[in-house]
């Protein structure tokens, strides 16, 4: 396996709740069955322990239907964590528990301030280079701000914009990160990734009917990956990385990829 991406120790998580049909999506796959999605999260939550972390379990609050999610609370970076505020009015409660986990491992947690709003799942890290992007859920003041408090980190930041590229909730629908100049991405996005500023060495590719995987995630020495998805899995292997396969067939119901189901660091 290749070297070079961050080590993370530790991830938080939360399973699903009695609720969990009753969040957002526009899937239209049909309502996730709870008992499987259990399973799913379970065994996702075996493959970050397998990778070395130590996970941090958030119960579930039957108000946040969406609160499995927790990738877009917040962003735990290197250098420090900031809360998101989501651009959904139903998860925007989802926070406050986080925050309280957060506070746990970082002294001063920074808040995005309405009007802003910036769901995690829309900024992406590149050796230390953060690409936030504009959607349904994450607005220009919020990623302005975000783009801030991460210069105040001695980070950069670039903005692109997805909201013209149809399909995709989250910036983070359409590629991943895995390491050393190496990007996945499903080929809407793949222009708006070559004209920014984040570092591109190669791009792995990832055809129109197996997109839902480009939303992987790199994670030590493993990259997590949905399962089903052989094309990616090849390329994946090709390219010398040890692959995961995780089915995530009750999360693609609601809209969730597999890098939201947790907040590395
Ligand atoms: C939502 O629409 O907010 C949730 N049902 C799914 C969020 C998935 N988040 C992500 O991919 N970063």
């Amino acid at each position: 396996m290749k070297g070079g991406a961050p080590r993370f120790t530790r991830a938080i998580v939360r399973r699903p709740g009695a609720s969990f049909a009753c969040g957002l999506t526009a899937a239209n796959e049909g309502p996730p069955d709870l008992a499987k999605a259990l399973e799913q999260h379970a065994r996702y939550c075996d493959a970050l322990i397998r990778c070395g972390l130590h996970l941090t379990h958030l119960e579930p609050d039957e108000a946040f239907p969406d609160g499995t999610f927790v990738e877009d609370t917040a962003l735990v970076t290197g250098r420090g964590a900031i809360l998101t505020r989501p651009g959904a009015p139903s998860r925007s409660g989802e926070v406050d528990s986080v925050a309280e986990a957060l506070r746990m491992f970082y002294g001063h947690v920074q808040p995005i301030a309405g009007p802003g709003t910036v769901d995690g799942g829309d900024v992406c890290e590149a050796d230390g280079h953060f690409l936030i992007g504009i959607s349904a859920r994450t607005n220009e003041a919020g990623a302005s701000q975000l783009a801030e408090h991460l210069r105040h980190m001695h980070y950069t930041a670039g903005i692109v914009d997805i909201r013209p590229l149809e399909g995709l909730l989250h910036l983070k629908s359409g590629l991943a990160y895995l390491g050393e100049g190496v990007w996945l991405t499903d080929c809407a996005i793949r222009e708006v990734l070559r004209s920014s500023a984040a570092p591109v060495r190669e791009l792995i590719e990832v055809s129109a009917g197996e997109r839902y995987a480009a939303n992987c995630v790199r994670v030590n020495d493993a990259v997590l990956v949905a399962g089903g998805y052989p094309r990616v899995a090849g390329a994946l292997r090709d390219k010398g990385f040890v692959s995961v396969p995780l089915e995530m067939s009750e999360f693609r119901k609601m809209d969730g990829g597999l890098s939201c189901l947790s907040l590395r660091f």
